[in-house]
């Protein structure tokens, strides 16, 4: 009977996982199906403007703003239809942003999700047009979204146009571009804000906004969300480092030289104890806002679970090709 009993504990563990590597998988292609019926169809070998909006969002990205958005709603037990098409339009939006970030101008980079960016493959006219379009067509899409009233699609449309206007995502990237090497930790961390933590922060709150969820859970999601930007931000500055291969990261490296980072600023142990503090104010938010429901928290578990930078900022063989895993542990406990 004891033995029956450890048994079955073991694989109701394994089958926890694995129904929830189910619920992560079904998403995701939930989400890149919606995407591919909301674009343009192809029209033809030389419809290069189709061909590239339909490359810089279907190639083989984590999905991480739409994932968060769709576990966040469903921890608030919301599963309104139309929030597929809230989620496709913040991974539009993020699209158009890697399409410019990625330009001669901007950051000047070759490959992308393990591919020539997009004015490599594309040209520099067509990438421009193709990012300006998807940005459009996220709008189009948010305000058309089913099952979701006028009045509430109309906080969606303000919300994301305020996260990437000019006090959002493009002011981050200006910062980024033009603000210097040399800037104090708190300018960093305002600069990654605006370029990361924002729009993770609209999927969240978007997702709340759709719930309908009291504003103090909201605030605790959007909380949440920075704390897990900056987070992210840093884990994106390790994996730009050196020892990282780009044929594991699927992106080139060495593109933050002479740009203030928290790495290049106060060194690889602070960046590395800065990550660990953010997602564990990350788990506490996360906590206030959600009490016990764990999708949220569980993906964002196997998220870093998947990389953690040793000393010297090399991940392990595989680290970053690991399955999502639920993590037991407290948030950025692993991290020092
Ligand atoms: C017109 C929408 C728009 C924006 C203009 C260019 C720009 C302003 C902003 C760029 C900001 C930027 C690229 C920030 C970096 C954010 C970041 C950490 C990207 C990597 O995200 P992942 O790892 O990528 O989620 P995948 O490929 O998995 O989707």
């Amino acid at each position: 009977m004891a033995t029956q009993t450890r048994l079955s504990t073991g694989s109701d563990e394994d089958q926890r996982h694995a129904r929830f590597d189910n619920e992560l998988d079904s998403i995701r292609s939930a989400v890149e199906e919606r995407i591919r019926s909301l674009l343009p169809a192809e029209n033809g070998s030389t419809d290069l403007l189709t061909q590239a909006m339909r490359a810089a969002t279907l190639s083989a990205g984590k999905r991480m703003r739409p994932l968060l958005l769709m576990l966040v709603a469903r921890d608030l037990d919301c599963s309104t239809p139309g929030l597929v098409d809230v989620a496709c339009a913040v991974e539009m939006v993020h699209a158009a942003s890697l399409i410019l970030d990625d330009m001669p101008c901007m950051d000047n980079a070759m490959l992308r999700r393990g591919k020539p960016t997009i004015h490599i493959q594309f040209g520099e006219d067509v990438a421009i047009l193709a990012s300006v379009a998807l940005l459009s067509r996220a709008f189009s899409v948010l305000s058309s979204a089913e099952g979701i009233s006028p009045f509430t699609r109309s906080r969606l449309v303000v919300t994301l146009a305020e996260t990437v206007g000019a006090q959002g995502l493009v002011k981050g990237q200006f910062l980024d571009l033009r603000a210097g090497a040399r800037q104090s930790p708190d300018e960093i961390a305002a600069t990654n804000e605006l370029k990361t933590g924002i729009l993770l922060g609209v999927a969240v709150e978007m997702a709340a906004v759709v719930a309908q969820a009291d504003d103090s859970v909201t605030r605790s999601l959007r909380a949440f969300a920075l704390a897990a930007g900056q987070a992210f931000q840093l884990r994106d500055d390790f994996l730009d480092g050196p020892g990282n291969d780009s044929a594991v990261t699927g992106k080139d490296t060495g593109k933050d030289q002479g740009k203030a980072t928290f790495i290049n600023t106060l060194g690889l142990e602070e960046a590395r104890r800065r990550l660990g503090a953010h997602l564990r104010d990350a788990d506490r938010h996360l906590l206030a806002a959600l009490g016990s429901k764990q999708r949220t928290r569980r993906y964002l578990g196997g998220l870093f679970a998947q990389y953690q930078p040793a000393r010297h900022a090399r991940p392990a063989p595989g680290q970053l090709a690991g399955r999502d895993q639920a993590s037991g542990t407290r948030l950025g406990a692993r991290f020092g």
